[in-house]
């Protein structure tokens, strides 16, 4: 097939997020492997991505993002992700927390229920969609807090508690991220830290962890979206294991596009 009539329609461009997401770099990988000639991922945010991806929607227009889930996306739009038959963006990922070397000595507390932490899509799902919807984060969080203390109590059994102990925690405004984030902070305040959450980008993140600047973060996606931090950090960082399993990332279009795979954006 010659036509070139859908990489037209998307005016060769894959709509992204920030420039150190992950995803972005999957992408632009995407962009080699399937040989998608002239085609560009545009970095912006996560907000100017679901933005996009609204507007195009209500214009039926088409559109190609790069897109992950857990996400709100595919509650309020009719999503699907392009096949992979080269395997770019991997398969099935977890997300991980990961702390800086010796925070087990220094508060094993916070270590252990920082390893305890493990939740569900859905779970995240009820914060994240308060946000969307316009809550707060941290009241998004502090709902969700309330209502699942069956859950906290599995998290933060036996765990001895401290006395307004200081522990930071990294992360990159995602919006999966924010909500594990600010659930986190409220986690971890009930035991008696004294949490502060900082926003960084996505490498800032991994380097505050392995400089020390910061304690933890929950927002390791492995082993693929976050492959290159990994290999860059793994010696100067711990991993306390998955938080989340059954995450993806991937490049998504909405339902009416004629297409099912990554192949497709060269016709
Ligand atoms: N994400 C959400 C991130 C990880 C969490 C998929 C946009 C990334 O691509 O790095």
């Amino acid at each position: 097939d010659s036509s070139t009539a859908v990489a037209e329609s998307l005016d060769y461009t894959i709509t992204g997020i920030d420039a150190g997401a992950g995803v972005v770099a999957r992408a632009q990988e995407a962009v080699e492997t399937y040989n998608l000639e002239g085609y560009e991922v545009q970095v912006s945010s996560s907000a100017a991505m679901t933005s996009a991806l609204a507007t195009a929607i209500e214009n039926e227009e088409p559109i190609v993002v790069t897109g992950w889930n857990p996400h709100w996306k595919f509650a309020e739009f009719d999503l699907k992700y392009l096949e992979d038959p080269e395997g770019v963006f991997g398969e099935a990922e977890d997300i991980h927390t990961i702390t800086r070397l010796g925070l087990e000595e220094d508060m094993p507390e916070a270590v252990e229920v920082l390893g305890n932490f493990f939740w569900t899509e859905d779970d995240m799902a009820i914060i994240m969609n308060d946000i969307n919807n316009g809550a707060d984060p941290a009241v998004a969080a502090e709902d969700w807090f309330d209502a699942n203390q069956d859950k906290v109590a599995e998290w933060t059994d036996g765990v001895a508690t401290v006395d307004g102990d200081s522990i930071s925690l990294a992360f990159v405004a995602w919006d999966s991220e924010i909500a594990s984030t600010n659930l986190m902070k409220l986690v971890l305040e009930s035991v008696g830290y004294e949490v502060d959450i900082s926003a960084l980008e996505n490498s800032f993140m991994w380097e505050a962890i392995a400089s020390n600047e910061a304690d933890a973060m929950v927002a390791a996606w492995l082993p693929v979206t976050h492959a290159t931090q990994w290999e860059q950090f793994e010696d100067r960082v711990v991993d306390l294991g998955p938080n989340l399993e059954g995450a993806a990332i991937g490049l998504v279009v909405p339902e009416y596009m004629d297409i099912t795979s990554i192949e497709d954006l060269n016709n």
